[in-house]
């Protein structure tokens, strides 16, 4: 029996938990609403008063926050939780790095090179946010030099909640950044990430 919506359509932060539905093999309800109708419709409203995409409701509890969703489900699962204290801790690093530090510069860089229509693009706002996204970049990168996902040598929520901020930037020039494009580019080619994305 399903007892778990996820509301959210993929076009959005949603897709991070979709994604990990995916990975975790989890049935769910998924409701597709879209950013634009998530803050006006009150019935979505009553269950989550912060209005945004996505939200999880499970049974009787109702959690928003993508990272904090994808928390919840990967420690009750298991399987792409970190082992042990220290790895946990790390897990936390960097999900709340990811949201402090990554997803401002890159959703900057994203409205520019992707989302905004060619005629509102503005040259030098591009550079900006190229600009800024260098330094967490750079600090990925040097985490990423000596292992292939943020925790070791297996694929965890760590990773899935750092790359499913920046999911976008596979478009991005990593000249500089190699190590970031390889683990990308692992990441965003598992199965589940793509089923994740196909949905609506
Ligand atoms: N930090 C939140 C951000 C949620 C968020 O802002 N979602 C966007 C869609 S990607 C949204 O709901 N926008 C509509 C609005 O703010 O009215 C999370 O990660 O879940």
């Amino acid at each position: 029996m399903i007892t778990m919506q996820i509301y959210g359509t993929s076009r959005s932060r949603s897709l991070r938990v979709l994604w990990l539905a995916q990975e975790l093999g989890l049935a769910f309800e998924h409701i597709p609403l879209d950013w634009q109708q998530c803050g006006q419709d009150a019935a979505y409203l009553a269950l989550n008063p912060a209005g945004t995409i996505p939200a999880l409701v499970d049974g009787d509890f109702v959690l928003a926050e993508s990272l904090a969703i994808n928390a919840y489900l990967a420690r009750r699962d298991g399987r792409l939780w970190p082992q042990g204290e220290q790895d946990e801790a790390c897990f936390w690093q960097w999900t709340l790095w990811a949201s402090s530090s990554l997803e401002a510069p890159y959703l900057q860089w994203a409205s520019q090179a992707l989302w905004l229509p060619e005629a509102k693009r503005d040259a030098g706002q591009l550079a900006q946010a190229c600009q800024a996204l260098q330094r967490p970049l750079a600090r990925l990168n040097v985490a990423l030099q000596d292992r292939d996902y943020l925790l070791g040598s297996a694929f965890s929520v760590a990773d899935l909640n750092v790359a499913g901020v920046i999911n976008g930037l596979r478009r991005f020039d990593f000249t500089h950044y190699p190590a970031v494009a390889d683990w990308l580019q692992r990441c965003l080619t598992r199965p589940a990430y793509l089923a994740a994305a196909r949905l609506p």
